[in-house]
């Protein structure tokens, strides 16, 4: 019974708070996960969390016909200040979701990806132009400039728009309020409603900022529709798609949409290019073979732009940021309910619905079972396509899984190789401050101080 899932003693009213440090949230409960084993019991004010990280079990989480997401208290308080809720915040039972996930869908899939190849290559090209500009030893910030990368990607193939971080010092307005309603989601995550409503300086900002983002992109859907070119970007496939019953979606939805990709699409993927390059810098073995691949499938000529067929030939650099994904998934959790009274977890039960159970990707990722003795080790070739086609299934869920699973996974892998691919055809990367991994943990998790310096290799750029 749920009586038998072990946990650290809660204490009354506050639970487990003490045995969470909030500023390192999924690393301390990781090493909770270590301690207490592959199902455990958090208790928070409000109600007990379940924390899952064994294979059988998150099989069963992962079985949309007995489970579905769980929007949790963070997603749900991005969602309330907006006048719709996008893919990534609507409960699976709004009919908005499923509709707006029918119509996106065409616009995600392998083919789709060819369309975005040309204006991925025109901001990797300005982050090459800005590290190929650099003096030699001046650090860059990966994470900032990764950042500026895939915020400026995504508004660029979703709708047209650029935010030119690159050419700026200060963020663009836009980014500057989401990053604030951001930051004021996660700190409502752990408040009770009470708390909320206390603070209520807070509370008019954050719907001032979700209301000038709404108006921002407001401003942009109406001008393209009064262009009378929707156009081929995500949002021109918004304005005209249809889902099975032949409905368009609403505006206010194409909006919350466009929001939700910017959100969603930008903090993961840089995570993950910054956390390639921290381990990149500790395995100048792997990097000798990926800059091989590079150079032979790209050419050494850094003045041609890489094609969607060179992209898809990358395996090796492919495997790397699989890898990097396997150890650091940069979303570190999903949560599932129970879709019925009753359900069991591996053997644990009674579930009902409304209690979360997190799937808690980092150590399912760890496992001996399935990766071997290394398994907390970095090594691509535990990413080698034969030992992916042996996994068993679920066993890797960094883009979570069923019909809630991320719908840009192959845009952000394909932003990710093109990226890490043009940097080591054009660079040589230096670990000039001898760089130790720290995890900064905030809506997603990225390596925390990461600087490096680069030279061109044997002059090329
Ligand atoms: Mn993404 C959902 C991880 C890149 C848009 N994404 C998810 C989920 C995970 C995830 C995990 C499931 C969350 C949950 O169950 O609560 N996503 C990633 C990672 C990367 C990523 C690790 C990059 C690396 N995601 C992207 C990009 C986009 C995007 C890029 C858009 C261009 N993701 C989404 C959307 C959803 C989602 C939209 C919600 C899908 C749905 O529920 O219908």
């Amino acid at each position: 019974s749920l009586a038998d899932v072990p946990g650290p003693k809660p204490l009354p009213i506050i639970g487990n708070a003490r045995d969470i440090d909030t500023h390192r949230l999924i690393q301390s409960i990781m090493e909770l996960a270590d301690q207490y084993g592959p199902i455990f019991a958090l208790h928070r004010p409000g109600g007990i969390t379940y924390v899952v990280s064994g294979l059988e079990m998150v099989q069963d989480l992962c079985d949309d016909s007995r489970f579905d997401k769980l929007v949790g208290t963070g997603q749900r308080e991005l969602r309330k200040t907006h006048t719709s809720a996008g893919l990534f915040t609507a409960d699976t039972a709004d009919p908005l979701w499923k509709s707006a996930h029918d119509i996106l869908l065409p616009s995600f899939s392998t083919w789709a990806m060819k369309g975005y190849v040309d204006p991925m290559v025109d901001i990797a090209q300005q982050l090459m132009l800005k590290w190929e500009r650099l003096n030699p030893d001046e650090p860059i910030d990966v994470a900032g400039d990764m950042t500026r990368l895939t915020l400026d990607t995504i508004a660029l193939c979703g709708f047209g728009y650029r935010f030119n971080s690159f050419y700026r010092d200060t963020q663009h307005p836009f980014v500057e309020a989401m990053m604030e309603s951001l930051s004021e989601s996660l700190k409502r995550q752990q408040m009770l409603p009470i708390q909320m409503k206390l603070r209520r300086g807070a509370q008019q900002r954050f719907l001032a900022n979700a209301k000038f983002m709404d108006d921002t992109i407001d401003g942009i859907v109406k001008e393209r529709r009064a262009s009378g070119d929707p156009g081929t970007d995500l949002l021109g496939h918004m304005l005209v798609g249809t889902d099975k019953q032949g409905n368009t979606l609403p505006d206010h939805n194409i909006v919350a949409q466009c929001g939700t990709f910017l959100i969603a699409g930008h903090e993961t993927t840089s995570g993950l290019l910054s956390f390639a390059i921290a381990y990149l810098l500790k395995n100048p073995d792997v990097v000798a073979r990926a800059q091989e691949e590079v150079d032979r499938v790209l050419g050494t000529d850094p003045g041609a732009a890489p094609t969607v067929a060179q992209i898809g030939r990358l395996g090796y650099v492919r495997q790397i940021l699989d890898e990097t994904l396997r150890l650091w998934p940069t979303a570190p959790a999903f949560t599932r309910q129970a879709r019925t009274p009753g359900e069991t977890v591996g053997g644990y039960g009674p579930f009902d619905p409304d209690t979360g159970i997190v799937a808690l990707t980092p150590m399912l990722h760890r496992l001996t079972e399935v990766w071997g003795p290394d398994a907390r080790e970095f090594n691509p070739d535990h990413m080698a396509p034969e030992r992916i086609d042996a996994l068993p299934p679920n066993a890797y869920r960094p883009f979570g899984s069923g019909q809630r699973a991320c719908i840009g996974r192959q845009f952000a892998l394909q932003e990710a190789v093109l990226v890490l691919g043009m940097v080591l055809q054009r660079f040589d990367l230096v670990d000039h401050a001898n760089y130790q991994l720290k995890i900064k943990e905030a809506l997603t998790i990225k390596p925390d101080g990461l600087t490096i310096t680069v030279r061109p290799r044997d002059g090329r750029t």
